[in-house]
């Protein structure tokens, strides 16, 4: 049976939980990482010498670096679905995962960071703003392509939507300022009415350091 490490409420990790949810995978999931440790023993560094979540094994074969594992469910057991059989909308589809890390990541992640993961009398409210503002920036690119489409590819989801949903989740959750994205709002809520996103992405997080430890902690537990 397939194997993943990680915690349920790392953000790398809820992409592949949420790929295997759509593939309809069975899998055994390892609790590791953030409060839970387990990172630096050798057995774990055997399997990923970064000491990062998520990792998988499927059989023998072992596999670290989220969107590579992304890629590998989706083209050994979502061809067809989740991997496009054209040629173009599977690449379209990885040209969205990479933009959603090299064009937004960066951008939105501290946004994140700030507002949940760090204590609010330490929080730079100023910075929060200024990369809220930089992200609605960015985000109105992926405006542009939803307003004329379904998913990412196209009409139908595939794994360049994941990284995505998993980050505008977040997104839309925060208390900042959003500009109106008819578009991503609409995106945004297709993925809400799927089971695989509702049981794997959409569990709450908190506001604040204690409330993320409380809910990583209840998480585990579901
Ligand atoms: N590029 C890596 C990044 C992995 C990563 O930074 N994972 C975070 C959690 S999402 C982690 O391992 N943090 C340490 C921890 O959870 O203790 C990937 O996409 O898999």
């Amino acid at each position: 049976m397939l194997e993943i490490w990680g915690r349920k409420n790392g953000n790398q990790v809820i992409q592949v939980l949420w790929t295997l949810g759509e593939l309809n995978l069975d899998y055994k999931r390892y609790t590791v990482g953030g409060s839970f440790g387990g990172l630096d023993t050798d057995d774990y560094k055997t399997l990923n010498p970064n000491s990062k979540i998520p990792t998988i094994r499927d059989n023998n074969f072992v596999l670290w670096e989220s969107h590579a594992i992304i890629r590998y469910l989706a083209r050994e057991y979502g061809q067809g679905t989740l991997w496009p059989n054209d040629p173009k909308k599977a690449a379209l589809s990885d040209q969205w995962m990479t933009w959603s890390t090299d064009g937004l990541m960066g951008t939105f992640f501290p946004v994140f960071w700030q507002l949940v993961r760090t204590e609010e009398s330490e929080r730079d409210y100023e910075k929060i703003a200024k990369m809220a503002k930089k992200s609605a920036n960015i985000l109105s690119i992926l405006e542009g392509h939803l307003l004329n489409n379904h998913y990412v590819a196209g009409n139908e989801l595939t794994f360049g939507d994941i990284p995505l949903g998993v980050l505008l989740h977040k997104y839309f959750i925060l208390d900042i300022e959003r500009p109106s994205f008819p578009g991503i709002e609409a995106w945004y809520q297709r993925l809400c009415n799927r089971e695989a996103f509702q049981k794997n992405a959409m569990a709450p997080f908190g506001s604040s350091p204690s409330e993320w430890l409380a809910f990583e902690k209840a998480g585990e537990y579901d």
